[in-house]
């Protein structure tokens, strides 16, 4: 059966990638698996039909028959156990690549999110210029301790698994900030990532997506 994601229908990065569907296509690239998507206006998101797949009335989803997922970790964990390709046969492996999962969802991400947070909406706040480098640091700390643990080798635990293209989603949202510049191996994971057939594939379809709304004005 083909599954169903949602995504915007104009997403506010206008297809840099950025927004949370991309993590979603990329592991069903990555795995082979066709899909729809349905788009969705930030206002539909909010209704109730939107609201009876993901009660915070978000992106993504996934829907594959009667089984209607939220959150872009389960749904990626969900692909990543149902098909071959981004989860190691043997079991202590496969629950290393799932802590790298977790790793990047809820230790990497979160001062990575402060960050736009503070850039992007309370870029008119007083504590802006107090708060900024304070959140800056703690990317940083972060940035330099998964620096570390990655070394010279390609991906964070062997082969390429669900844990790095988590990790690689994650780390995209610094793009911008020139922070990843600082640590040049996790700059070049991350451009290891984005070279995978798989990531330019889910990456040109969601900017087809952007395209197409721009055209429409
Ligand atoms: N924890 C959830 C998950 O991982 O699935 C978070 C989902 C989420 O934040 N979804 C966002 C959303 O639906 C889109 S991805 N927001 C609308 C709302 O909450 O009303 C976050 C996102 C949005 C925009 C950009 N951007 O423009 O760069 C990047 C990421």
């Amino acid at each position: 059966m083909t599954p169903t994601i949602t995504a915007f229908e104009r997403s506010p990065d206008g297809g840099r990638g950025q927004a949370r569907d991309m993590r979603v296509r990329w592991a069903l690239e990555e795995v082979g698996q066709p899909y729809d998507v349905r788009l969705l206006s930030f206002s539909a998101m909010k209704q109730s039909a939107h609201l009876a797949v993901n009660p915070f009335g978000q992106i993504p989803t996934y829907e594959e028959g009667d089984l209607c997922l939220f959150e872009s970790g389960s749904i990626v964990l969900h692909i990543a156990e149902r098909h071959a390709g981004l989860l190691p046969d043997y079991a202590n492996a496969r629950a290393r690549a799932i802590t790298w999962m977790f790793a990047a969802l809820s230790t990497v991400e979160p001062p990575i999110l402060e960050l736009v947070t503070v850039v992007i909406l309370e870029r008119d706040a007083p504590w802006r210029a107090e708060r900024l480098p304070l959140v800056n640091d703690r990317i940083r700390k972060r940035l330099a301790e998964l620096s570390r643990c990655l070394g010279d080798a390609d991906w964070l635990d062997g082969a390429f698994s669900a844990g790095d293209l988590m990790m690689v989603t994650v780390l995209r949202r610094l793009n911008l900030s020139g922070l990843l510049d600082e640590f040049p191996n996790l700059a070049a994971y991350v451009a290891r990532g984005e070279a995978r057939p798989a990531f330019m594939r889910a990456f040109d379809a969601q900017l087809a997506v952007a395209a197409a709304a721009s055209t429409r004005g």
